[in-house]
């Protein structure tokens, strides 16, 4: 005989995210199977047939995945509001990271912040994405820039995961600025990088993807291209920022070496765009820092569809570019601000943002997958794009169990 589900969600309406051809199919009169923390049944309630230890009327609500914030950065000490005022009397981001200011002053306070304090300011940004339905965080490390300091901030982001009721998936961001103990000597930095601080970083299981900051005030594609080729020798995915502030050509080499995703590319020149396509890299589209640093230049976003992408959306949450603590907030700036659909950016949030972080186990409703899972009060979820502080889940479920 059948061992019963340990959970059975009944009556929802449910969106799977599953259906790449048609992402807004609703499967109404829903039910859902959940055993051992990943999904059994998904369909129609009159085809369950399974007996359930527990029954979960959903009275007619929405169940979504759980949001997958795919890029953030919400590990860091100290504000940068000083420099936002500052950015309002007309000094551009790039200067005020020329004058030493911008990633290089949360460097120094990231380094001079205890690993509980950083920890405790973390955790409230945290538990911010997580109120929204964010039920799994990318958290890049990289306002350490020395060998302490990012270990530091990647084992916050450890702790993280194991303090709150989402998860965490962890990326190293050494080469995310030149620190001043190399200034002048970049190469030596990526020397530095990987001959030390990657291989303790993977021996110590404390990330699994690298990123790199790909652009006129970071890494030329040439030390990027460095640190990809040694993070793919310890076994460690690699994603990258570009062409956010310049076309430096940085997604087509990380796209070339099987990067996950290439992140922002505002400046993503159209005829690459075909090459990237046949690769199996997201691009990750991230309005906060568009909308904060006042930019003009917007992704594109017609060809990127028309080559069929997959175009995730994320926060970006940092204290310089984007101190975006909601990624709701995110989905509608990315309809906004770069036309993206209701049903791309639900798409971007769910199933790509999966994909951008590897995460095949995540992102849909479908048998075999993990049960993090969002019941939802709404008419319907575009709803979810459409309004800025309009809603919150009803119940959150990570693998299977309510954490709500
Ligand atoms: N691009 C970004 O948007 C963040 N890092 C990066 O390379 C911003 C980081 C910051 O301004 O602190
Ligand atoms: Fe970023």
């Amino acid at each position: 005989m059948n061992q019963p589900v340990d959970l059975c969600i009944n009556n929802v309406r449910i969106m799977t995210m599953a259906n790449t051809d048609k992402p807004l199919e609703v499967l109404a009169n829903g039910a859902l199977g959940i055993k051992n923390g990943k999904i059994t049944f998904v369909g129609s309630q009159t085809d369950f047939a399974e007996e359930a230890c527990k029954v979960i009327d959903g009275q007619g609500k929405w169940l979504l995945p759980g949001f997958i914030d795919c890029h953030t950065h919400l590990v860091y000490g100290g504000s940068r509001a000083a420099e936002f005022e500052k950015r309002l009397e007309g000094i551009s981001y790039a200067e005020i990271a020329k004058q030493g200011g911008g990633i290089k002053s949360t460097v120094k306070a990231t380094r001079e912040t205890s690993e509980e304090m950083l920890f405790e300011q973390a955790l409230k940004r945290v538990r911010r994405l997580a109120e929204e339905g964010v039920t799994t965080v990318e958290i890049k490390s990289g306002y350490g820039l020395d060998m302490d300091t990012e270990v530091k901030m990647l084992k916050v982001a450890k702790r993280l995961s194991a303090a709150t009721p989402i998860n965490v998936q962890s990326t190293y961001l050494g080469v995310h600025a030149l620190p001043n103990e190399f200034l002048e000597r970049a190469d030596a930095y990526i020397d530095f990088v990987c001959s030390e601080v990657m291989p303790e970083i993977a021996e110590q299981d404390l990330a699994n993807c690298v990123d790199v900051f790909c652009e006129s005030i970071g890494f030329t594609p040439a030390q990027c291209q460095r640190v990809f080729e040694s993070a793919k020798s310890l076994g460690l995915n690699i994603k990258a920022h570009v062409e956010q502030l310049s076309d430096l050509k940085g997604a087509l080499l990380a796209s070339q070496m099987g990067a996950l995703s290439v992140d922002h590319v505002e400046y993503l020149a159209e005829q690459d765009i075909p090459t990237i396509a046949q690769t199996d890299t997201v691009a990750v589209l991230l309005p906060g820092a568009f909308y904060y640093l006042n930019e003009t230049q917007k992704p594109p976003v017609d060809a990127l569809r028309r080559h069929k992408v997959p175009m995730a959306v994320a926060t970006d949450l940092n204290p310089g570019s984007s101190p975006v603590a909601s990624l709701l907030t995110a989905m509608n700036m990315a309809s906004v601000l770069f036309g993206l659909t209701p049903a791309e950016v639900l798409m971007g949030t769910t199933r790509y943002a999966a994909k951008a972080l590897g995460m095949q186990n995540k992102g849909t409703i479908a048998t075999g997958k993990d049960a993090d899972l969002c019941l939802w009060d709404i008419e319907h979820p575009i709803e979810l794009v459409y309004g800025i502080n309009h809603h919150r889940p009803d119940k959150v479920w990570l693998g299977g169990k309510d954490v709500s």
